[in-house]
Order: structure tokens, then sequence, then C-alpha cells
């Protein structure tokens, strides 16, 4: 029986984490789920009731993207990406970038803030991966990394907010290394639409 993964096929931090098992080749079984109406089996060995959740034959729960990643990148990691030890870039993702990136998406949730200022804010530091990027390739230099895979999903995130006005900010490496991500097969691949899991 191969670990089980149990996903929802728009969330970043669950694209991570099939990013990496992709690219690892390590066979799983994917559970897509709904986040309304998660099933009681993944809140059994989850009780946080977030996705990824990885479960290991051994019976071992890994309910941590990131942590699901590192994972299947140490059993095989045919790219190299876990060479640099750096994760400062992917702790600014998910500490500042995504909640701004969700007070930019859903303003609703957050009268007081002005949309506008969250996406000020996060231009910022969309603009210091793009120059990074504009003088390497990728975010920490000139090999893809862990961090590239990590980072990625989000920014696709805010780049689908408000296409037009994505497009129109000056982050044309950073686009670039976005798009590269979007027409790869491995995005595609864990992309595919699935039905969701039903509980024999
Ligand atoms: N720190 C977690 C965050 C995962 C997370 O927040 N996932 C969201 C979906 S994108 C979720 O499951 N939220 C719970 C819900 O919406 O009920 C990780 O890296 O795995």
């Amino acid at each position: 029986m191969p670990p089980i993964l149990y996903t929802f096929r728009r969330c970043p931090y669950a694209i991570r984490a099939r990013m990496a098992i992709h690219v690892s080749e390590v066979s799983i079984c994917s559970r897509e789920v709904l986040l309304r109406d998660k099933p009681d089996a993944m809140l059994e060995v989850s009780p946080k009731g977030t996705v990824p959740v990885l479960v290991l034959k051994s019976g071992e729960v890994i309910d941590e993207s990131l942590e699901i990643m590192r994972w299947a990148l140490a059993q095989h990691d045919p790219k190299g990406l876990l060479h640099a030890a750096d994760e400062s870039l992917i702790r600014i993702n998910d500490q500042q970038f995504k909640p701004l990136l969700d007070r930019y998406k859903y303003p609703g949730s957050y009268p007081n803030d002005a949309p506008m200022d969250a996406m000020k804010a996060t231009h910022e530091i969309l603009a210091d991966w793009n120059d990074r990027i504009a003088r390497g390739g990728f975010l920490l230099g000139s090999r893809e990394s862990l961090s590239d895979l990590a980072i990625f999903p989000f920014v696709r995130q805010f780049a689908h907010v408000d296409r037009a006005a994505f497009a129109a900010l000056e982050l044309a490496s950073l686009r670039s290394w976005l798009d590269g991500y979007l027409a790869s097969a491995s995005f595609a691949s864990v992309m595919d639409k699935r039905p969701i899991w039903q509980p024999e």
C-alpha cells in the first residue's frame, strides 16, 4: 500500500507537495477532498484539518506541506532540489506573502483593509523575487531549488486574483519563471482533475 496523500487540487500548499512528490517519482495514492466536507479518515489522522496530509505506510502522518516536500525529495531528488539549505524565502512566503495574498484575494474578509495596500505590500516581496530570478534564473541563484518549487504556487495564486494587474507589474523575470512552471509536464500532471475521494 503506497503512502496516502489527502489533497485539494487548487490549494497552493497541496500543489507544492504534489510537485515535490512528482519530481521525486515516489508513488503515492492521492485522495482529493473537499475543504468544506473533509473526510473523517483524514481528520482522524490530522485533526487540524488542513491539506495536504501524507500518511506513510508506517502510519506516520506528515501534515505540513514543506515537510512533505522534504520527505519526498529525501527519498529521491533527481534534480538536486535539496542542494540549498537556505529556506529564508520560503519563510517569507509562508509568514508574510501568503497572509498578504489572502488580504488581497479576499478583501471582504478584511473590511478595514484597502485591497490595493495588500497588493502594494505583496509587490515589494515579488519585486525582490523578480530581481533574484533576473540575476540567476531561479530564486536562489542559477540552480532550481526547493524554494522555487515551494513558492511558485503562491505566485500563481497571486497572478490569478487579477491577471491584468499582474501582467502590468514590472516583473518580467518572475512572470517567465512562473510561466515555465505552469507550462511544465510536472504541473500538468499534478493539476489533473480527479474525482472527490469517497470512503468505501
Ligand atoms: N501550514 C500548512 C497550511 C495548509 C493550508 O492552510 N491549507 C489550506 C488549503 S490551501 C487548508 O487546508 N485550509 C483549511 C480549510 O480551508 O478548511 C501547510 O503548509 O501544509
